[in-house]
């Protein structure tokens, strides 16, 4: 089977409308878009997604963030693609991910406690397992 990562387009990317753009950035990159949906997320489903970070001080921040509205949640798969869509996405932090990045591209400092950054990515085969299983079923 092929590699597949969990990408969730957060609530800022759906809320200004990039949806369609970061797809697009995937679909052009050669990966295959395997699952989608557009749903809002459950605070069960935040505190599994999330279970590493519990306790660090951006945790309940970005918690909220997360159901403050919608999200796209994706499945995209490809030889490569965890590590692949991670550098597609940039690093964590908008203001200093590199151009060409979805978040050297599109996001920037917002002036708020949570980092806004558009997008999240699995960062190894297990925590894409983990997290597929959170988002689809
Ligand atoms: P992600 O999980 O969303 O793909 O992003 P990441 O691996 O680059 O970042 P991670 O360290 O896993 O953190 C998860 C999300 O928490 C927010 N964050 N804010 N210091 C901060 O203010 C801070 N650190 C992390 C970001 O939204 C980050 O994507
Ligand atoms: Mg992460």
């Amino acid at each position: 089977m092929s590699e597949r990562t969990l990408v969730l387009i957060k609530p800022d990317g759906v809320a200004r409308g990039l949806t369609g753009e970061i797809l697009r950035r995937i679909e052009a990159k050669g990966y295959v878009i395997a699952e989608l949906k557009k749903t809002t997320a459950t605070a069960e489903q935040l505190a599994a997604h999330y279970a590493e970070h519990e306790g660090k001080p951006f945790y309940q921040p970005l918690v909220d963030f997360m159901l403050s509205g919608p999200i796209v949640a994706a499945v995209a798969e490809g030889e490569g693609v965890i590590p692949g869509f991670r550098s597609l996405a940039g690093q964590t932090d908008p203001t200093t991910a590199a151009p060409g990045t979805i978040r050297g591209d599109l996001g920037r400092d917002w002036g708020e406690k949570v980092q806004k950054n558009l997008v999240h990515g699995s960062d190894s085969i297990e925590s894409a397992e983990r997290e597929i299983g959170i988002w689809f079923n």
